[in-house]
């Protein structure tokens, strides 16, 4: 089906441009031109209409205990102590419980800029750690609240086999990630199969961290599907770069470059602790930086520095990660907020002479599109028609186009303020709200009520 749409306003490759009209074939774009809204046109965007943003790196489940570990503990809080929060609240939660927190977490990502998500899934089995049934039967549930909600999926299967480096054993917390490499096969074929006919949905794969799998499970991976999406957390904590050299006398960047070629079907998720070496080589290679700004500062984990990276054309997307926040508009603005404190400047990530709004949003849509490995992230021929109007409505936004108006909706309102959502061609979102966000907002309600009882 052939429909055609009109932009008041559209962030091209080239720039904010006004009067944009679309033609849009099965949810892809086939064709952007220039001129005014016609009678052929379906429908009419006022404001500014951008690329939806890909949320390059989430663990859903993570929304379900967002604010519970804000509590001083007897001893010195850390990502350590969270992840002990983390691994107590996931004990608990079975394929429904993961299905109605995943649904809330897509609803917030869609009325919050992000049209489609990369979920890195490690929660795969029962609460005694053996496999379910199906034991992709928690794929199952993520691709269910996808198919709910109508986020693009990109699903990627985790490897996790050890507990720390070394092929240390893995601990209590984490029986329900556990897999060796034949029951990992089988997960990801159960997954693939549990993706089923959602639209242009994509697998990939992800060691979870070089802390949980053994080198030599990196090339093995690599070599599954060599055209897929691959995804690794590396160097988020400074305990893991000294564990690392302590136990292989390599920096994590480098020992993943030790084993296997970095390309631009890698995501380096956080890749916060980085020599000036690692940093160029991850750049020139054309890997993604997947850079998590929200829960990068509430974990504690560290400033990754963007400003040199992108010296190097290092490209990058962001992810919501942990949940905590959900918020396109909020990454970027936390991205460059990082930066300006350490760097005590402005505008420190945007082009020469260009907006910072602007520069950060088509970059990770670039980054995100690249780290998702679907076409997304621009309003361009052969793209899916993934696209966020702004509200014009918004204090914030009142009186500005274009440029002004990317620029006041990351760094001058409170929340994105997004007014229609649609992906593939369908509209989700209308005024800011989500058409199942009720529904969907009373199930979770339900589920953590029960599960905090
Ligand atoms: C995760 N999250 O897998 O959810 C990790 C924590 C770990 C972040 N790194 C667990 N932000 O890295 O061991
Ligand atoms: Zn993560």
């Amino acid at each position: 089906m052939t429909t055609r749409l009109h932009l008041a306003q559209a962030l091209l490759p080239e720039g904010c441009v006004a009067d944009v009209r679309l033609t849009i074939d099965g949810g892809v774009i086939t064709h952007v031109d220039k001129g005014a809204a016609s009678a052929a046109d379906v429908e009419r965007m006022p404001g500014l209409t951008l690329p939806g943003m890909p949320n390059l790196h989430s663990h859903l489940f993570q929304r379900g205990m967002a604010g519970l570990s804000e509590r001083r503990g007897a001893s010195a809080d850390s990502f350590w102590t969270w992840r002990e929060v983390m691994y107590r609240f996931l004990d608990r939660l079975d394929p429904d419980d993961v299905r109605a927190i995943a649904a809330q977490a897509m609803v917030e990502m869609l009325e919050g800029g992000f049209t489609a998500l990369a979920e890195f899934h490690y929660l795969h089995h029962d609460r005694d750690g053996r496999p379910y049934a199906d034991i992709a039967a928690m794929s199952a549930a993520v691709a269910a609240a996808a198919r709910e909600t109508g986020i693009g999926l990109t699903l990627l299967p985790v490897l996790y086999r050890f507990g720390n480096f070394g092929s240390a054993p893995p601990v209590h917390g984490q029986r329900r990630f556990v897999n060796d490499r034949d029951a990992f096969l089988r997960l990801v074929d159960a997954s693939a199969a549990a993706l089923g006919d959602l639209p242009d949905a994509r697998i990939g794969v992800a060691p979870h961290s070089l802390r949980a799998v053994a080198p030599d499970d990196l090339g093995w991976l690599a070599g599954l599907a060599p055209e897929a999406p691959i995804h690794i957390h590396v160097a988020e904590q400074m305990r893991e770069v000294e564990d690392s050299l302590a136990v292989a006398g390599r920096r994590p960047v480098e020992l993943l470059m030790d084993h296997v070629a970095l390309g631009p079907r890698w995501c380096l998720i956080h890749a916060t602790h980085l020599t000036d070496a690692e940093r160029d080589a991850m750049a020139a290679s054309g890997a993604v930086a997947g850079l998590c700004p929200i829960t990068e500062a509430s974990l504690g984990d560290g400033i990754f520095d963007g400003v040199r990276y992108r010296a190097s054309s290092g490209r990058y997307g962001v992810g919501s990660d942990s949940n905590i926040q959900i918020d396109a508009g909020a990454e970027l603005r936390q991205l460059e907020y990082s930066q300006r404190l350490r760097d005590r400047g402005r505008a420190l990530m945007a082009d020469p002479a260009g907006s910072t709004g602007v520069s950060l949003w088509r970059d990770a849509c670039a980054g995100g599109a690249q780290a998702c490995g679907r076409a997304i992230g621009a309003i361009a021929p052969g793209r899916r028609a993934d696209l966020v109007t702004l509200d014009g409505d918004c204090p914030a936004l009142a009186g500005k186009g274009g440029q002004a108006a990317l620029d006041s909706a990351v760094f001058a309102a409170g929340a994105l303020p997004v007014h229609q959502v649609m992906v593939g061609g369908e509209t989700l979102v209308r005024d800011g709200r989500h058409r199942s966000r009720d529904a969907i907002r009373r199930r979770f309600g339900a589920t953590m009520r029960r599960l905090l009882d």
